[in-house]
């Protein structure tokens, strides 16, 4: 697909989830590469670096998609010749692709060994890692039951209950603000994540926050269903995650909106959740409490300290 294209759809949220946005933003610059026509290396990396920016800059919170992007770009590198550079994107791009989708199946795995015979789960938003976790245990036989959020104002918990209801998991739909009411049922609590910072706090739809925090105080467990390249490198020289404000038309229709002069709309699509309202976050490196985001940052996305002041230039006031 045409890197503006997928742009498009990734502003519009026809493609949304933050792997799926990462993958998305790596099959667009994997297929630009194939059919850019460049006269030399450096003009070469010229349009990547403009087709890279292009898909940095349609959602700001997700950093799947900048971690995604900087993952692919970094096969320029090295490349001598265009055709080196190509390749490189090309195969880095694939790679991406294959481990993102590997580690949603071992997150799953994972995930469904902290789930028992016979929890009920609530889960927030749709995430196919924390979705994936659930189904797994479902496929092992547990009797499992959830509680899905409607997810407003964009209703993607009409996504989650789908699914859910074709895996044949027994699931209840209720209204974001119903949460406490029936926490008192739930056993435990499972989210995905949009970002995840150096000190174990997640970004994720907005509502989790709420969620976790009810968790909390009724002693429910909360688990983060979280790949490695959804931690926030730049966090760990104190750079703030940006929250999305997204149009207020999504919230209340634009002709209600103008009889009402005083009232402004706010629609915050995302917010932060402390590490201390999350018991554990699941990668597909295994389980680790929150506290230990440092350690994902530093083993896993294989990013060196001087790289997270100078990457990403070219979205230098993302998070900031
Ligand atoms: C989606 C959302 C999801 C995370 C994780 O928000 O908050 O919980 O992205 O999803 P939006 P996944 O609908 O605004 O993109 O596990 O699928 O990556």
């Amino acid at each position: 697909m045409f890197v503006t294209e997928t742009a498009e759809k990734i502003k519009s949220m026809e493609i949304r989830g933050a792997g799926r946005i990462a993958r998305a933003a790596a099959e667009a610059l994997r297929d630009h590469a194939l059919a850019v026509k460049a006269q030399n290396n450096t003009a070469f990396r010229q349009d990547m670096e403009r087709a890279a920016a292009e898909l940095v800059a349609t959602r700001p919170t997700a950093v799947s998609l900048p971690n995604a992007v900087h993952f692919v770009m970094a096969g320029l590198g090295a490349a001598k010749t265009t055709e080196e550079a190509q390749v490189s994107v090309i195969r880095r791009a694939e790679e991406f692709i294959n481990s993102s989708r590997h580690a949603v199946e071992k997150i799953a795995e994972f995930g469904a060994r902290h789930i028992r015979d016979g929890d009920v789960i609530l889960t927030h938003c749709n995430s196919e890692a924390a979705l994936g976790c659930m189904i797994e245990a479902h496929r092992q036989g547990k009797e499992i039951e959830v509680f899905a959020t409607e997810v407003r104002p964009r209703n993607q918990g009409h996504i989650t209950i789908r699914t859910l209801n074709d895996a044949g998991i027994r699931t209840n739909f209720i209204v974001d603000s119903a949460v406490r009411s029936f926490i008192n049922d739930v056993d435990l609590v499972i989210v995905g994540a949009d970002a995840v910072t150096v000190n174990g706090a997640v970004v994720n739809k907005i509502g989790t926050s709420q969620v976790a925090h009810t968790a909390s105080e009724a002693r429910v467990n909360v688990i983060v269903a979280a790949e490695t390249y959804k931690f926030a490198p730049r966090t760990v020289v104190g750079e703030l995650i940006q929250i999305e404000e997204r149009p207020p038309g999504e919230v209340l229709a634009d002709e209600i909106a103008k009889t009402l002069p005083h009232v402004t709309v706010r629609n915050p699509a995302f917010d932060v959740t402390p590490a201390e309202f999350i018991d554990l976050i699941v990668t597909e490196q295994g389980a680790i409490p929150p506290q230990m985001a440092y350690v994902i940052i530093r083993e896993y996305l294989g990013w060196e300290i001087g790289e997270f002041h100078t990457a990403f230039d070219m979205n230098a006031n993302n998070g900031e």
